[in-house]
């Protein structure tokens, strides 16, 4: 009977050792896999919605929708945007390559026209809403496609 009893002990130690020796392993490797890949998936998508929404500015008057632009020959970067009607909303415009400035005809928006290396603010009130080009008005640029979209959301009514 003793013999039993020894056996049985000696079969759950192995049982045991396998256990931990095959198992721990996996759950580690699995969480690390998933550490790795889901802020990578998660951080691109926060970019691509950053650059296109802007981020909310409140330096004391009210929220500003502050989105930061680069200009070079002959685009735009982001070249969309996209903002709520009745947003305050501000373009810092960085010129990283040429002579351009910031144009958006619908709201009198226009930067003063700059250099490389430059920057230049201009801000508005998004009080129409739809889809309106904004471009540089230097030259011949805007036909060599240095332009982009802004759309302003209508707001769901209230109830
Ligand atoms: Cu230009």
């Amino acid at each position: 009977m003793k013999d039993v009893i020894v056996i049985v002990i000696v079969l759950l130690l192995v049982a045991a050792g396998y256990y931990f020796f095959f198992q721990n392993p996996r759950p580690n490797t699995s969480a690390t896999e998933q550490q790795s890949t889901i802020p990578e998936v998660s951080s691109q998508t926060a970019g691509n919605i950053d650059s296109a929404e802007g981020e909310v500015i409140d330096d004391g008057d009210g929220p500003v929708k502050t989105f930061t632009i680069e200009g070079q020959n002959f685009s735009f970067s982001p070249s969309v945007m996209s903002v709520d009607q009745g947003d305050t909303v501000r373009v810092v415009f960085k010129n990283v390559g040429g002579f351009h400035d910031f144009t958006l005809d619908e709201f009198g928006a226009k930067t003063k026209r700059i250099n490389t290396g430059e920057e230049a603010v201009v801000e508005f009130v998004a009080d129409k809403t739809g889809s309106f080009e904004y471009y540089c008005s230097v030259g011949t640029h805007r036909q060599f496609g240095m332009k982009g979209t802004i759309t302003v959301n209508e707001l769901p009514e209230e109830n």
